[in-house]
């Protein structure tokens, strides 16, 4: 009971932190296709890149994001997506409603995923969320954080 008091004591105090930022770089119309520069897993086993399909932000399941993996020379890998967590450094802090996520991989290209319904529990400026992507590619299951260049309104 008490860390609940706790949490949401600190939720509050955080959110008003949070928002003061002065960047605000949002997902441009028609970015879909913007993946990034990928990051590669600590082994190498494989590299994740992330396209935001819609604008982000706190409070609703509307966000939706691609997910493409790649080998050690750019090309696509078929991999498995496990876990996309949201985290935000700065404060210590994941998201809530994970269980809400949605994984989608393309039948016709295994290096394709989707994943939607995804829950920030705050706003934030550009790169104060992290995404920590987990997935299996060439036998190895591997965590590798992403970064989100973007404000969640
Ligand atoms: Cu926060």
């Amino acid at each position: 009971m008490r860390l609940i008091i706790l949490f949401s004591f600190l939720s509050a105090v955080t959110l008003s932190a949070c928002g003061s930022s002065s960047s605000s770089k949002t997902v441009s119309p028609g970015a879909t296709q913007d993946f990034g520069v990928p990051v590669a897993a600590p082994s190498g086993a494989f590299k994740v890149s992330l396209a935001w399909s819609t604008d982000l932000a706190s409070g609703t399941l509307a966000n939706s994001a691609e997910v493409r993996f790649s080998d050690a020379n750019d090309q696509a890998l078929a991999a498995q997506l496990e876990g996309f967590a949201l985290f935000m450094p700065a404060m210590g802090h994941g998201t809530i409603k994970a269980s809400e996520l949605r994984f989608t991989q393309d039948p016709k290209d295994l290096a394709h995923w989707s994943v939607s319904q995804i829950w920030f529990s705050m706003g934030g400026s550009a790169n104060e969320w992290v995404v920590d992507v987990t997935a299996s590619a060439q036998g190895q299951s591997e965590k590798v954080r992403v970064p989100i260049p973007y404000e969640v309104q």
